[in-house]
């Protein structure tokens, strides 16, 4: 198969979620030396980002987001080890959850792998992650940055909820947050209080070490 082909199967398998085709193409991808970037970038997340789109003017409904999720999700599993690299020197540690109430996890996990390929150590708390739950893990381990996302305009909200639970516990000086998600906005993050905001994963990645660095400048 040509990359050509590859990628627009990939694109094609994941929008009707066959996850054993899109696992075959991602493997067939990384077997012949696609770059794995590439197969992200250019087929898996614009595939779901057509599937957003299709449930948004209401021509596709909840199964099939849900199933082309796993197939992308599937495809990040594989493509995992190629993205992130091992061995080398923890940058900062970064805390990172989807906030409560959300389920959506792929944009954060693609953020983790991202964040783990920079290397960052990323403790990961999953979905719904409450407040008190956010405040635990900072004192248990003491991260140089806390992530949160949010792909919802419902739960949104929860941000500023993290932030004064964090305040209320007397943590907040003690590490940066960041906040995104697909619905996310730079005024939003300014009006809930966060430090930074990034808009993709590669964004997030730069803005992270920017802060760690500005961290131990300031020490
Ligand atoms: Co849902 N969903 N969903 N969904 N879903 C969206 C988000 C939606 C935009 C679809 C649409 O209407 N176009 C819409 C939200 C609208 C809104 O509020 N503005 C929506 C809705 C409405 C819902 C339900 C309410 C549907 C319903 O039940 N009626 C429901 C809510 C469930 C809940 O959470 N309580 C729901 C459910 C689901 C599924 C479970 C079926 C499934 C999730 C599967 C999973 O994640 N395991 C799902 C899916 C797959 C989607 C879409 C199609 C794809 C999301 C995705 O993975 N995108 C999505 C449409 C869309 O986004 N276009 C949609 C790919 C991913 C790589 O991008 O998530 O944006 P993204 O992540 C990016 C950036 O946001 C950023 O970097 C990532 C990588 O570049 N980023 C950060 C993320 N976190 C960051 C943190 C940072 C910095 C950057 O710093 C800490």
């Amino acid at each position: 198969m040509t990359p050509d082909e590859i990628l627009k199967g990939l694109y094609d398998e994941t929008m009707v979620g066959n996850k054993p085709a899109v696992l075959e193409l991602t493997q067939t991808g990384i077997d012949s030396g696609l770059p794995p970037e590439r197969m992200l970038f250019e087929a898996l997340i614009p595939s779901l980002e057509e599937v957003g789109a299709r449930f948004e003017r209401g021509d596709w409904f909840v199964p099939e987001m849900l199933i082309a999720g796993k197939a992308m999700a599937g495809a990040l599993d594989l493509l995992r080890p190629l993205l992130a690299l091992t061995g080398v020197e923890s940058v900062g540690t970064f805390l990172m959850g989807t906030v409560k109430g959300d389920v959506h996890d792929i944009g954060k996990n693609l953020v983790n792998i991202m964040l783990e390929g920079a290397g960052f150590t990323v403790i990961d708390l999953g979905v719904q992650v409450p407040p008190e739950k956010f405040v635990a893990a900072i004192e248990e381990h003491q991260p140089d940055i806390v992530g949160m996302s949010a792909f919802l305009t419902t739960t949104m909200p929860m941000f500023k909820a993290n932030i004064n639970a964090i305040e209320k516990a007397g943590l907040r000086d003690k590490v940066v947050i960041m906040v995104g998600g697909a619905p996310v906005t730079q005024e939003y993050a300014d009006v809930c209080g966060a430090d930074g905001y990034a808009a993709d994963a590669a964004t997030a990645v730069r803005r992270a070490k920017e802060f760690v660095t500005a961290r131990r400048a300031a020490r």
